[in-house]
């Protein structure tokens, strides 16, 4: 079945044709520094051009489906004609200028896309943030980031209009939805009346694009702002062999567009080799629909984090052939070497491992064709020259434990984060010598491939998301029955880990039912802050190991959690 997707046709789709590259756009080499750079204009209206020029096969820039067999499928001339129009609407009507800030909380629609390239054409700082967030989350980000403009969904609307009186910036609203709601502006009708007529501005590659939160170990998430050479990274021909994408490649990223490896994934990567985007709506995670969608659509590569991998082949018993995926890639926590191999082994598809941050983007990965070593991420992508070092920054010995590290001087590379937005101590103490220092723990071996081992705070890795303890510890401590808490990672098949806290109860909650006063409280984390932070194991405990100064240790705990003890 296929439809229109609120009043937008889709273009006419064929068969693929295999013979056409994305080498027209490889325009810079590794360490080229150019002064300006847009996405929209240098990359999206080239492959629109292109499309013109019938130098670009028939298929879709962007293929978007639902469960209810929705479906959007625009070219490369539709997305930069919809993306102008966006950025007509969020200057003119919204009256967003160049620098303003957008906080933009949508789930996979289309709109997504076209608000992202909307913002980067007009100069708009796109702040994505997961759906998972609840009203006290998004009061955060609007308040500290100053935000100008939201724009979001029917679902969370509501939310924000109990806290925009405490967000004095905030002067626009924007709905994606098919009902209209007091106070806010209709973006699916203004979009159909908007002009395609706009003039991209000239951005120095070095202005801010994008700013992604990120949880912190001791408080609250931080702002990474990243400047518009996150984008040019994608061009640069080292970045370009990792996924060796095609123009007939049609790429899935399944991530949440909150978080950079969607924007990176879901846009940056597949739109720079001119291939198709696959999005699927997912509300909810399904594995079988994951199946089902790999089965039924012709998906070329996948890009998952472990987890989404796992869970599929937890439900397979048998092989698996997906007729036309020929890569997986993954990345976002640690990948086990049999789990590589058991995915090769059953659907006959190699599966690589990425590494990055929400500051750094993909800084190191097992190439396409690249030899596979099971259990390592690969070897840095250059711009990044990724070391091994210490706490003053040395660089360490082959085969040696340490942190991460990414040169940053003489030169910070392109597409690494400018800083951590008005919060100069955080930003001084992630530099360690001529390097940023991930907080992320591996070794290095003598061909340059990466080994993760952990890391070197209290950040939670679980199925893909680092979770700061002190957010899920704070929303704990706001139920009556929690005295104190302490939030650790906890070993998990499927999620790698998951969040266990450690509870002390106040006095009136000791004699109740322990199973029960779980539940509520896991149910009490989800409704105050993103659910994907609840703690799916709980202990009550009489008390939490401290420091002789009061500082609770973490550390005991977890090691206790992982048997190191
Ligand atoms: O476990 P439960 O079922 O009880 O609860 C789940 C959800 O059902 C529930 N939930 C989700 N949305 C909700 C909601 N509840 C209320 N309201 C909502 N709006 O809350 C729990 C959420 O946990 P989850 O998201 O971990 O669970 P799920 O659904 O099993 O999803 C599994 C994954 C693997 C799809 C999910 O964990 C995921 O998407 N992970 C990937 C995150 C990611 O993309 N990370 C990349 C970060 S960027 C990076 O690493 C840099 C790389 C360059």
């Amino acid at each position: 079945i296929r439809k229109s997707y609120h009043g937008f046709h889709p273009a006419p789709w064929y068969l693929c044709c295999r013979s056409l590259s994305g080498a027209g756009t490889l325009r810079w080499k590794d360490y080229d520094r150019p002064k300006e750079f847009n996405f929209a204009s240098d990359v999206l209206d080239y492959w629109t051009q292109m499309e013109q020029e019938g130098k670009r096969g028939p298929n879709p820039a962007l293929w978007w489906v639902n469960n209810q067999g929705d479906e959007v499928k625009w070219s490369f001339r539709e997305m930069t004609d919809l993306s102008r129009r966006a950025a007509n609407v969020l200057t003119q009507t919204c009256g967003l200028q160049q620098g303003d800030r957008l906080a933009l909380i949508l789930p996979r629609v289309p709109e997504w896309w076209l608000v992202v390239i909307g913002c980067i054409r007009a100069g708009i700082i796109f702040m994505p943030g997961t759906t998972q967030m609840k009203a006290k989350d998004i009061l955060y980000r609007l308040q500290v980031s100053k935000a100008q403009g939201i724009m979001t969904t029917d679902t969370l609307a509501p939310e924000v209009d109990s806290l925009v009186s405490e967000c004095p910036a905030l002067k626009t609203k924007l709905l994606v939805s098919d009902h209209s709601r007091h106070g806010w502006l209709d973006f699916r009708s203004l979009i159909k009346s908007a002009s395609p007529d706009h003039t991209c501005i000239k951005s120095k590659t070095l202005d801010p694009m994008a700013i992604f939160f990120t949880s912190g170990t001791t408080g609250l998430p931080k702002m990474t702002k990243h400047s518009h050479g996150l984008a040019l990274r994608s061009s640069l021909p080292s970045c370009r062999k990792f996924l060796q994408l095609k123009t007939s490649d049609v790429l899935w990223c399944i991530s949440d567009p909150g978080w950079i490896l969607a924007v990176l994934g879901c846009l940056f990567e597949p739109w720079t080799s001119g291939s198709t985007l696959f999005i699927h709506h997912l509300p909810q995670f399904d594995p079988k629909v994951i199946q089902q969608t790999l089965f039924k659509y012709p998906i070329t590569l996948c890009l998952a984090v472990p987890a989404v991998y796992r869970m599929i082949l937890q439900q397979i018993s048998t092989s698996l052939r997906f007729p036309a995926l020929e890569h997986c890639i993954t990345g976002g926590e640690a990948l086990l070497p049999e789990e590589q191999e058991e995915w090769r082994r059953r659907t006959g598809v190699l599966l690589s491992e990425i590494y990055g941050q929400s500051e750094t983007g993909i800084s190191c990965g097992t190439l396409r064709g690249m030899k596979i070593k099971p259990g390592s991420m690969g070897t840095s992508i250059p711009p990044f020259d990724i070391q091994i070092i210490d706490e003053k920054g040395n660089i360490l010995p082959l085969n040696t434990e340490g942190n991460i590290g990414i040169r940053i001087k003489p030169t910070k590379p392109m597409g690494l984060f400018m800083c951590y937005e008005d919060n100069p101590v955080k930003t001084a103490e992630v530099e360690c010598g001529d390097f940023y220092n991930t907080g992320d723990r591996a070794t290095m071996d003598e061909e340059g491939y990466i080994w993760f081992l952990g890391r070197n705070d209290d950040i939670i890795s679980s199925s893909g998301y680092r979770i700061g303890p002190t957010e899920v510890e704070n929303a704990l401590a706001e139920h009556p029955a929690v005295a104190e808490s302490a939030v650790v990672g906890s070993p998990d098949p499927i999620r790698k880990e998951v969040v266990k806290a450690f509870i002390v109860l106040t006095p009136e909650f000791l004699s109740r039912d322990q199973d029960q006063l779980t539940q509520e409280l896991q149910q009490h984390v989800k409704s105050v802050t993103a659910p994907y932070k609840y703690p799916r194991k709980v202990e009550f405990v009489s008390e939490l190991p401290k420091t002789i100064t009061g500082k609770i240790k973490r550390s005991e705990l977890r090691k206790k959690e992982f048997g190191q003890m």
